[in-house]
């Protein structure tokens, strides 16, 4: 069995109690404090399509001081050759070269990372090699045909399922969606002990290049038994994080593959839009508690991830104030192990990051305008929602938050208000007006910063706070702002 990001024993690694202590050491000191602060909550950051080198740049310069613990990058390996984002979704050898980058730069990013107090994990696509039809070279020279990688397999690794084409076409059938090919890539018999050393070897170079785990894409295409002999044969402390996308009917759900590490919850991101739309607010603080929500220490919530942001399922960087609001909802909510997205700006759901003459990625760069929620953004411009102030704000306040559980709940029509323990205070507005109101906090007297809007706001010596909250935003407050006086 693995371990797990949120189980006992990756805690311990990921959330250090120092990391508090720290904060609360920094309490009487000044905002210029607050790039000190922990790094060692749970929070990560989707990178998708950056650059090997851009993520290495990233660690360094805003990842660990902001207090993002990890990183999921796209996939390392060879893939086809095209400009499609979804290029990387399909394996051709599992070199670590790609069009973000060269093995080198892979292993050098890992190390920038990790001294900067950021883990990463890869997103490993092993269920199944292209969904090409005719023969092609992959990006790093590799030749491939329909069902045959030299030296990596031969036509009698694949499932070859009894549908006409091959393809999944019902997902109410386990066997199709397990035995077919998804979209037509051809589907690995992960059964097989070859197939088995061969993804194995891949994840132990990865592994052995310094990352801290796996996102496992299309987990829910492999029974859950292959899953668990592949990641089982893994180290202990390796993170398995699963994508088996949770859909009401199916036979396959994300409760299948807990022995093999954590799942991506996408209740959550589907909840969370109602929330902050027009449904009963209250039910934020019942989220995560019903059966179609993964065990919390087991759960990565999301608002959206790459998928859910072209589908037209998510909130997305086109939302403003809601997406700014869901994030912050997501942020401060004690359920599962939160994790941002960050991506570029696209009108073509296939369209790839811009690439220059040689067909790589060009290196992202954050150019955050003033209020990035009413942004216009141009294609292809680097969206960078995990530097958007209020975004990067909450992951510090959920730093600081720890596992602090929620106090003091209140909730009126279109707003609510909680704490965690003594440590951090959020009222959240979801209408258009402010709200003028009073509450108690649970936080010990004193100036605090808002870590949304930067202003000064008092709590006094009962814990009460008194304050106006924008509408369509919130006003958070942590002991590790304390604002000087
Ligand atoms: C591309 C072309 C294809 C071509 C293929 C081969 O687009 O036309 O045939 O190449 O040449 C990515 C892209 C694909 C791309 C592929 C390969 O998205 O467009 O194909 O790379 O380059 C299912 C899987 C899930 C998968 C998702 C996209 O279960 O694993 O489809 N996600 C991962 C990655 C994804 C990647 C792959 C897998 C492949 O994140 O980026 O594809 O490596 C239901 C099911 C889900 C199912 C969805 C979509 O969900 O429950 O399991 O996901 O349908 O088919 C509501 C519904 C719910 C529905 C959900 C969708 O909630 O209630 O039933 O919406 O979110």
């Amino acid at each position: 069995m693995k371990s797990a990001v949120t189980s006992p024993r990756a805690r311990t690694a990921w959330v250090s109690a120092t990391a508090l202590a720290l904060v609360l050491a920094g309490c009487g000191s000044s905002s210029e404090n607050e790039t000190e602060q922990p790094r060692d909550g749970n929070v990560g950051v989707q990178l998708f399509q950056w650059s090997w080198e851009a993520i290495a740049a990233e660690c360094e310069a805003e990842l660990g001081p902001a207090g993002y613990s990890w990183v999921l990058t796209s996939p390392p390996q060879e893939h086809i050759v095209g400009d499609q984002w979804w290029t990387s979704y399909q394996p051709v050898s599992y070199q670590v070269e790609s069009r973000l980058g060269t093995r080198e730069q892979f292993a050098a990013m890992v190390e920038t990372c990790d001294s900067a107090g950021v883990k990463i994990i890869a997103d490993a696509v092993i269920n199944h090699m292209t969904g090409q039809d005719s023969p092609g070279v992959g990006w790093a020279g590799s030749e491939y045909e329909p069902y045959r990688y030299p030296g990596i397999y031969e036509p009698e690794d694949f499932h070859y399922c009894d549908t006409p084409d091959h393809d999944i076409h019902v997902y109410s059938d386990a066997y199709q969606v397990q035995f077919c090919e998804l979209v037509n890539l051809s589907d690995l018999a992960t059964e097989s002990p070859h197939v088995r050393e061969q993804i194995g070897a891949y994840l132990d170079d990865l592994l052995s290049l310094g990352v801290a785990g796996f996102r496992i894409d299309a987990a829910k295409h492999m029974p859950a038994e292959d899953v668990a002999a592949i990641v089982g044969a893994l180290p202990e402390d390796t993170v398995i994080m699963q994508e088996v996308i949770r859909s009401a009917g199916e036979p396959i759900q994300p409760e299948d593959y807990l022995d093999s590490g954590d799942v991506f919850e996408f209740t959550w991101g589907r909840e969370i839009q109602p929330i902050v739309g027009r449904s009963s607010i209250r039910m934020y603080f019942k989220m995560g508690e019903t059966s179609i929500y993964a065990p919390s220490e087991q759960a990565i919530s999301f608002v959206e991830n790459h998928d859910t942001e072209r589908n037209g399922e998510a909130f997305t960087y086109h939302d403003g104030a809601s997406y700014v609001l869901a994030n912050i909802l997501t942020l401060a909510h004690p359920y599962g192990t939160p994790v941002v997205y960050s991506g570029y700006a696209f009108s073509e759901r296939d369209t790839g990051a811009i690439t220059g003459a040689d067909g790589a990625v060009v290196d992202a760069e954050c150019e955050l305008p003033d209020d990035p929620a009413s942004a216009a953004w141009v294609d292809g411009q680097w969206v960078c929602q995990h530097r958007w102030p209020a975004i990067s704000a909450m992951v510090q306040w959920r730093n600081v938050a720890g596992d602090a559980p929620i106090v003091h709940e209140w909730d009126d029509r279109d707003a609510l208000a909680f704490g965690r323990a003594d440590r951090a205070f959020i009222v959240v507005n979801r209408s258009d007006e402010p709200l003028t109101g009073s509450w108690e906090t649970g936080l010990a007297a004193g100036s605090y910063r808002d870590v949304i809007s930067g202003a000064t706001v008092e709590i006094s010596g009962d814990g009460t706070l008194e304050a106006t909250v924008a509408g369509g935003t919130a006003l958070a407050v942590h002991v590790g702002a304390i604002a000087q006086d």
